[in-house]
């Protein structure tokens, strides 16, 4: 690690740091990297606290203060890529599209897009880029997540972050949900619909958290291939408080880091998100977490093996 300035309040002496730990590891040749971080500032449908647009560059940040073990093991020796920001004007048609094509091109190079937010809705896109590349295969989606996000619309927009999950099981991913603790009565009902018919499982914040569960067996019908989505509102407000929507009674830090672990060793990992850090001044020790919690994925990923090792599919 370097330098002892951290935190929201930008150092104006120094430039900000562009890519995920270039403190500790050099811009690797794409090709040669297991991991292109791809950081993605789009915030249009805040519901509640705003900030997420400054949520990757907050990470980046942080993520120069990190070790390069990660108690496990060095994921950076896979290789860890970071690409420009996403550009996240004009429409949101326009920047989805961008999305999808900066993760279908990772993703089709064999590495794993790691997507840094914004808010929640840029799950779609690229989820939607990632099996693109790898030629439409069923693609499971595993859903860190406070809430359930499956409204159809919110506030009249089928794209908001709080329907990014319908998008998704629409877009025919199953979907396994890990630490929910807030839904509407419609998400109920259809919770209800969807887990009958195999295209959803979920395993919500109080049976996890009171039962102390830290692995748990994904069900049969989850494809082989799956993208993690990690909603940084999933973990308790404790460690995570910076988000836009925090609820109280989330996951523990080495509860979540176990479950990842649990996760990855089951499925090939394609596609990795990191969304919802919404920086605030003086909570700094979230934006690290969200950056430990990246590289921690990271790892868990790196360690299950990915495609860039040249693991052949399962
Ligand atoms: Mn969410």
């Amino acid at each position: 690690m370097t330098g002892t300035s951290a935190g929201s309040g930008k150092d104006p002496k120094r430039p900000p740091h562009k890519r995920f730990l270039e403190s500790e590891i050099a811009q690797p040749d794409p090709a040669e990297a297991a991991f292109h971080v791809i950081p993605v500032p789009y915030e249009r449908t805040v519901s509640y606290g705003g900030g997420t647009a400054g949520g990757p560059e907050a990470i980046i940040a942080a993520s120069n203060q990190l070790e390069v073990f990660d108690g496990h093991s060095v994921p950076a020796e896979a290789g860890i890529y970071t690409y420009a920001a996403i550009n996240c004007s004009g429409s949101r048609q326009t920047v989805f599209a961008r999305i999808s094509a900066a993760c279908a091109e990772a993703a089709g190079a064999g590495a794993v897009p790691v997507v840094l937010g914004g808010e929640h809705s840029i799950s779609f896109p690229a989820v939607e880029g990632v099996r693109r590349a790898l030629g439409g295969i069923p693609l499971g989606v595993v859903q860190f997540d406070a809430h359930a996000d499956l409204r159809r619309e919110y506030e009249g927009d089928p794209y908001s972050h709080a329907s990014v999950m319908h998008r998704i099981v629409d877009a025919g991913c199953p979907v396994v949900q890990l630490g929910v603790r807030a839904l509407s009565p419609g998400e109920v009902l259809l919770r209800r619909s969807l887990v009958e018919a195999h295209r959803l499982r979920h395993h919500d914040a109080e049976e996890l958290v009171t039962r102390r569960v830290s692995r748990l067996a994904l069900p049969d019908w989850l494809p082989q291939w799956i993208y993690i989505t990690i909603d940084l509102d999933a973990l308790d407000p404790s460690i995570i408080p910076a988000t836009g929507t925090p609820e109280p009674g989330g996951l523990e830090w080495y509860q979540t880091l176990a479950l990842l672990e649990s996760v990855a060793a089951q499925r090939r990992v394609v596609g990795l998100d990191v969304v919802e850090l919404a920086p605030a001044f003086g909570l700094h020790m979230a934006e690290f977490a969200a950056a430990r919690l990246t590289y921690q994925a990271i790892g868990c990923v790196h360690r299950a093996g990915t495609r860039h090792d040249g693991t052949p599919p399962t």
